[in-house]
């Protein structure tokens, strides 16, 4: 394995991509309250380098934690000696990703309009913004194509419109891709475009809720990380923003909103992957959303997607006080889910951020929630972890369709409930 350990070194030096030989990503299970307290405490061990892929909430939910190759040791040691269960549910990292890379070279054509695109495969930043300006191309009436701001490295944040006309309709909100590497999400942006195009005049739901209020989609809403994940290093979450005297690079866009921003459930540490960032709405991706959706004041659901754990969340994630909604927002979660659980029995769960995965400050739908967007939402999509982020291609179409019949449920249902 010290071999292992310069070779891999040796191949960062040549490729410059990071790589995860020998990291795995251990499931474990506390079975008391002492444990959860390990479990964070051993979160802290900052020279570890660990990376929670699923943070210690409660013991009715596992906690997911990604150990690179040299914390191994060190890590099973220390939950052995406390009786922690776990097991290993991905042995060697390295090997999901290079079968992920493989897959998306081997599946590679250059496509020239949306029909010809590939939906079943994952695609690089170049890849999804030639897709956005062929579907504006070949539906003129339909989608247009707003630059609502720039990334800190300078890219274009390309906000989609679906409308079939009117001034300032009521809208909805969907973004994907807040965090880089939950791949799956951006890949069903692209699916939910199109299949916006295709259904629009054929299916009476959508046509419905198109001839009253318009459709906004930000599919890679932080390109900066997007692009790392595709060239440097698979797990870049955060943005890739710098800071003098940070000695990381990057700020977690869902810890970075103005509501309980600071709070309990994320770091003022830099090198932390729940780095809230120096002050709210420092993120210029966050940012050019938060202006985005105080000029455009007509916005009524605001969806944001993320994977994985398989669960539609609704504020707080910042506090335990209830959100005066909640009993119609977890109605309509429930019925949201139904949907979505009838086309392939993927069990979901729903309820408040809080209640349901963890707690958590600066979190978007927080923020926009407090803006008087009732019908504010997370998803976390496939899977439960077996794979985790490094989701395998060949899920991204039933991913993406069942979770289209969830987000109709919950764009009908604001149509039909004006506010
Ligand atoms: C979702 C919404 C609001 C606050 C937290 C979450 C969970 C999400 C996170 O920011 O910690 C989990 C995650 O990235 C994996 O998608
Ligand atoms: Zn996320």
């Amino acid at each position: 394995m010290r071999s292992l350990l310069v070779l891999s070194a040796l191949l960062v030096a040549v490729f410059s991509q990071k790589v995860f030989i020998g990291d795995q990503v251990l499931r474990i299970t506390p079975i008391s309250q002492k444990q959860l307290v390990q479990l964070q405490e051993l979160e802290e061990q900052q020279e570890l380098q660990l990376d929670y892929w699923l943070h210690p909430s409660s013991t009715e939910r596992p906690v997911d934690i990604h150990v690179p190759f040299q914390s191994l040791q060190n890590v099973k040691v220390f939950l052995e000696s406390n009786d922690i269960p776990y097991s290993i549910m991905i042995k060697d990292l390295q090997e999901v990703v290079d079968y992920e890379e493989m897959e998306m070279k081997a599946s590679r054509t250059v496509s020239r309009n949306t029909d010809s695109f590939n939906y079943a495969t994952y695609h690089t930043l170049a890849e999804i913004n030639a897709f956005i300006d062929q579907l504006v191309a070949e539906n003129p009436g339909l989608v247009s194509k707003t630059v609502i701001g720039t990334s800190y490295e300078g890219r274009p944040l390309n906000l989609l419109k679906f409308s079939t006309g009117g001034t300032n309709r009521p809208a909805i909100w969907i973004d994907t891709g807040i965090h880089s590497r939950e791949w799956v999400t951006q890949a069903s942006g692209v699916w939910f475009a199109k299949k916006i195009t295709t259904d629009y005049g054929s299916d009476a739901a959508l046509t419905a809720i198109l001839n009253r209020m318009d459709i906004f989609l930000l599919i890679v809403t932080n390109p900066d990380g997007f692009e790392y994940t595709h060239t440097k290093d698979r797990m870049w979450r955060k943005t890739r923003s710098i800071y003098a005297g940070n000695s990381c690079v990057g700020v977690d866009p869902n810890r970075n909103w103005d509501a309980g921003f600071g709070g309990a459930g994320s770091s003022g540490l830099s090198c932390s992957e729940t780095y809230r960032g120096p002050y709210a709405h420092s993120e210029a991706e966050v940012k050019a959303i938060v202006n985005f959706v105080k000029a455009n004041g007509n916005i009524k659901a605001f969806i944001s997607i993320h994977s994985y754990s398989q669960m539609l969340l609704y504020p707080y994630g910042y506090t335990y006080t209830q959100v005066p909604h909640a009993s119609e927002l977890n109605t309509l979660a429930k019925n949201a889910i139904a949907a979505l659980t009838s086309l392939y029995g993927t069990a979901y769960r729903y309820g408040s951020i809080v209640s349901t995965i963890y707690q958590a400050s600066g979190g978007t739908i927080d923020w926009t929630y407090n803006q008087g967007i009732k019908y504010s939402y997370t998803f976390e999509l496939r899977d439960t972890g077996r794979y985790g982020f490094i989701l395998p291609a060949n899920q991204i179409i039933p991913t993406a369709q069942e979770t289209w019949q969830a987000l109709m449920t919950i764009m009908s249902y604001t149509n039909d409930h004006p506010y």
